[in-house]
């Protein structure tokens, strides 16, 4: 999560590898949408600053954060994807659901990265209100979209290098 120690969107723009023959998926929840979908753009521009123009990233939205898992699944099992960014927004409220779509997401995820040679990025948001997720959608603390881009950018790069070997 972005804090007043690391912006989101700060990094050594010499450290990212070329994107331009790269195809990313990007799944992304649409509940909280005023957010995700900043974060959307966040990470379609990142990408497109790094060589991979809109156009080849494919974009599969889903309804809700707990459908992330089932998205990205799908997006990586296509077979032409070098990574997939999930992006979602779970805000807490007066209910233990929070929790509980947290855990999904977080477990979904690492175990996609378990069983798929793709690499699969965390650009999930979770606060305690609607202000801190703003912050981090393109406010103060930067966006999350363009930190699983760049994460996605080095993550698809460290799996090529792995496979040329
Ligand atoms: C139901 C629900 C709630 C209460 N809150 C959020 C949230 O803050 N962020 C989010 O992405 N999704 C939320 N959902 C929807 C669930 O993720 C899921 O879409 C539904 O439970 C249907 O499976």
């Amino acid at each position: 999560m972005g804090t007043s120690l690391q912006n989101l969107s700060d990094y050594d723009p010499e450290s990212i590898p070329d994107a331009s023959g790269m195809r990313v998926g990007i799944v992304i929840a649409d509940w909280n949408k005023q957010i995700t979908h900043r974060l959307l753009e966040g990470a379609l521009n990142t990408l497109q600053l790094h060589g991979t123009p809109r156009g080849r990233t494919e974009v599969m939205h889903v309804p809700g954060s707990f459908e992330l898992t089932y998205g990205a699944r799908v997006l990586a099992e296509k077979g032409n994807l070098d990574a997939v960014i999930c992006l979602g927004c779970v805000i807490r409220g007066e209910t233990p659901h929070f929790d509980y779509v947290c855990q999904s997401v977080t477990q979904g995820i690492t175990a996609l990265n378990v069983t798929h040679e793709v690499p699969f990025i965390f650009g999930l948001l979770t606060t305690e209100n609607m202000d801190q997720a703003l912050e981090r959608a393109g406010g103060k603390y930067g966006n999350k979209g363009d930190e699983a881009a760049i994460t996605a950018i080095k993550m698809a790069y460290a799996r090529r290098r792995k496979e040329d070997k």
